[in-house]
């Protein structure tokens, strides 16, 4: 038994021995080690996989080489990706409050960006759908981030030197929108309204007479002040439109610079009334073979406000539906069917629109806009008196893709990517002259199939005038089988594609357990510059140093009648002062400055049974104004595990009855 056993043994250590020299060997011919090869064979994975694999995996301690921007729909935040490797990096606290990054959970500076300072009610959530990057020169500068809450029709801007929100603006006369774009300069950030209201807005009974007479769209330009980083309210306007149910939007580039495109659907202008047995909507909406996509001149709407043709309206300049048409700022084009998404192709000569209800892609020419515009090639004027062009006089191409195109990207090869919502899948496709020669114009290339019901689909950079054409990523709204049930609320399936050759493949899925995601962007990760850490005393809202940040040598509690002023600090591991007495009733204004240097050194300000959180990056200033109401003795604690002694982190609040 014992010389079998020996034996044995021996037969297992050469066994050993040659697995590893036959791995050598294999090492030396450039084919993969046995055991790497028996993980593939375990996990039955084909060779595209294998690729797809390492194609994606980012080692540790190595970054991604893109960033992807992504709205994350009702959760009212926005989310940032590493890309090939679709790690999550960031969430972005816009519209709803967000506790980790203390956003809307005690801070001024937050509940003033959220408008909770001055406005009721509170609104505790948004539903971000189209994040759009700052540009200069048709290219994405890195600089800012501006996204659209559909809810509250409302845009956000995002400084992208510390990754958070900086204004809300909202819109004074539109009920409802559908996205942000900024044009090539970020001149403005356009927001179209989605569901036409009441022109200006106050209650209308709703009915067919009143709806066609007192409703209308509105397209709002919303000006950006590069220098101070914020839109300015004064120097925005909207233009008028009919009522319609306008969509998606995108500014015109190079040779189409100066002008704007969006469409519309419910140019039946349908309104409901399912309990009174007429129709819904979805059929309403849906009776022409025609909608109208809308052409316009903002150079020309900018020239009208300067010589003062406006009315101003709750605060905004608003040019009139007729003057605008006078002014020949805004044209329509029909466009087929119900129509969703708009993009301009990255030399600003082609408009690609895909109707929802159309097998095709219809592409616009602008030059042919122009000329059209130029012959007064009209085929009449819609009921508010906006003139049409001629179908034929404008489009450059369709192409047939197959059900439900919706969103066009763009590569550096001439290529376009639609996405097909009813097909699941992405259809590649060449754009015509210059971007290919004539008898390579306007071709389906390949059909890949999702998984499922994809909304919009993102490229690197791929609706700019450089599109980076590497990746591309697929937003589907159905996951259905693709992860382990989690109960009936499905997440959304993100899936990464390679367009970077012939043909497109795919890389990866990634569950989106938050919110909807609509649109995304992907952004070169080397032009984001953001800050490691802020200039210690610097006030996040203005970027700038606060006047109330404290030195160390300078923490103090100072009574003003009935208001007690604390200069704190924060600094591993212990605020100064850590002891802070007030009385019932009186207003306790906490001045908190994180006084690190050091990267990543963050703590949190927590006030135990009270709304207060706030997350003090180092060198951080912020503010808390806390009425005290409630008598007791409350710790306050760090709420970032900072150091050994973090838990030790800690001061009392005591509240005199
Ligand atoms: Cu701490």
């Amino acid at each position: 038994m014992k010389q079998r056993g020996i034996l044995m043994g021996l037969a297992v250590v050469a066994a050993a021995v040659l697995a590893v020299s036959l791995a050598g060997q294999a090492q030396r011919a450039g084919t993969l080690p046995a055991d790497v090869q028996s993980l593939i064979e375990a996990k039955g994975l084909t060779p595209d996989q294998v690729r797809a694999a390492i194609q994606t995996y980012v080692p540790p301690g190595k970054y991604d080489e893109y960033l992807m921007f992504s709205s994350a729909g009702q959760g009212g935040q926005v989310l940032v990706f590493g890309i090939p490797s679709m790690r999550l990096l960031r969430v972005i606290g816009v519209f709803a409050p967000e506790p980790w990054q203390g956003y809307g959970v005690g801070s001024e500076e937050t509940e003033t960006v959220l408008g909770w300072r001055s406005k009721d009610p509170r609104l505790a959530w948004g539903d971000t759908h189209h994040p759009a990057l700052s540009e200069t020169n048709g290219e994405y500068d890195g600089k800012w981030l501006f996204i659209n809450d559909k809810a509250g029709s409302r845009i956000a801007v995002i400084d992208l030197r510390d990754f958070a929100t900086k204004q809300i603006v909202q819109n004074p006369n539109a009920v409802s929108n559908h996205g942000a774009v900024v044009s090539p300069n970020t001149e403005y950030v356009l927001e179209v309204t989605q569901y036409a209201g009441p022109f200006p807005f106050r209650y209308v009974p709703l009915t067919q007479e009143n709806y066609n007479r007192h409703f209308r769209g509105l397209a709002t330009f919303w000006k950006f002040d590069r220098g101070k980083g914020r839109i300015d309210v004064s120097k925005s306007f909207q233009i008028e439109l009919p009522p319609y149910w306008q969509d998606l939007a995108d500014f015109g580039k190079l040779e189409s610079h100066g002008w704007a495109f969006w469409n519309s659907f419910n140019s039946e202008r349908a309104i409901g009334g399912t309990l009174e047995k007429k129709p819904p909507v979805e059929i309403g909406a849906s009776a022409r073979d025609m909608d109208y996509l809308h052409i316009v001149n903002w150079k020309r709407a900018e020239e009208l406000v300067a010589q003062g043709k406006y009315q101003v309206v709750n605060g905004m300049k608003v040019i009139r539906l007729k003057d605008a048409v006078e002014a020949g700022i805004l044209y329509l084009a029909p466009e087929p069917k119900s129509p969703h998404g708009l993009d301009v192709a990255p030399r600003g000569d082609y408009i690609v629109v895909g109707g929802k209800l159309d097998p095709n892609a219809t592409v616009y020419s602008f030059r042919k806009i122009q000329e059209a515009i130029r012959n007064k090639a009209f085929s009449g004027r819609d009921d508010y008196g906006v003139p049409i062009l001629k179908f034929d006089a404008v489009v450059a191409a369709q192409v047939k893709l197959g059900l439900g195109p919706l969103h066009t990207m763009f590569d550096d090869k001439g290529n376009a990517y639609t996405s097909l919502f009813l097909d699941s899948a992405v259809a590649k496709w060449t754009l015509g002259p210059p971007y290919n020669p004539p008898d390579r114009a306007w071709k389906l290339v390949q059909k890949l199939p999702v998984q499922y019901n994809i909304g919009h689909l993102t490229a690197v950079e791929g609706d700019t005038v450089k599109p980076g054409g590497k990746y591309l990523v697929a937003l589907n709204k159905w996951s259905v089988d693709q992860y382990r049930n989690v109960g009936p609320l499905l997440p959304q399936n993100f899936q990464l594609i390679d367009i970077s050759g012939e043909e497109m493949k795919l890389l990866s899925n990634t569950p989106i357990g938050i919110g909807e995601p609509h649109l995304a962007q992907i952004i070169r990760m080397d032009r984001v510059k953001s800050w490691e850490t802020y200039p210690v005393g610097t006030n996040p809202l203005t970027m700038r140093p606060d006047p109330n940040a404290t030195k160390p040598g300078q923490q103090r509690i100072v009574r003003q009648g009935r208001t007690v002023h604390v200069y704190m600090t924060a600094m591993r591991s212990h605020y100064v002062p850590d002891r802070v007495r007030v009385k019932r009733g009186d207003t306790v204004v906490f001045h908190i400055t994180n006084i690190e240097r050091t990267k990543d050194a963050i703590h949190g300000f927590a006030i135990d049974r009270h709304n207060v959180n706030l997350s003090l990056e180092p060198g951080k200033t912020e503010t808390v104004v806390l009425r005290a109401e409630r008598p007791g003795v409350y710790p306050f604690y760090c709420t970032e595990f900072c150091s050994a002694l973090h838990l030790e982190m800690m001061g009392y609040l005591e509240i005199e009855p």
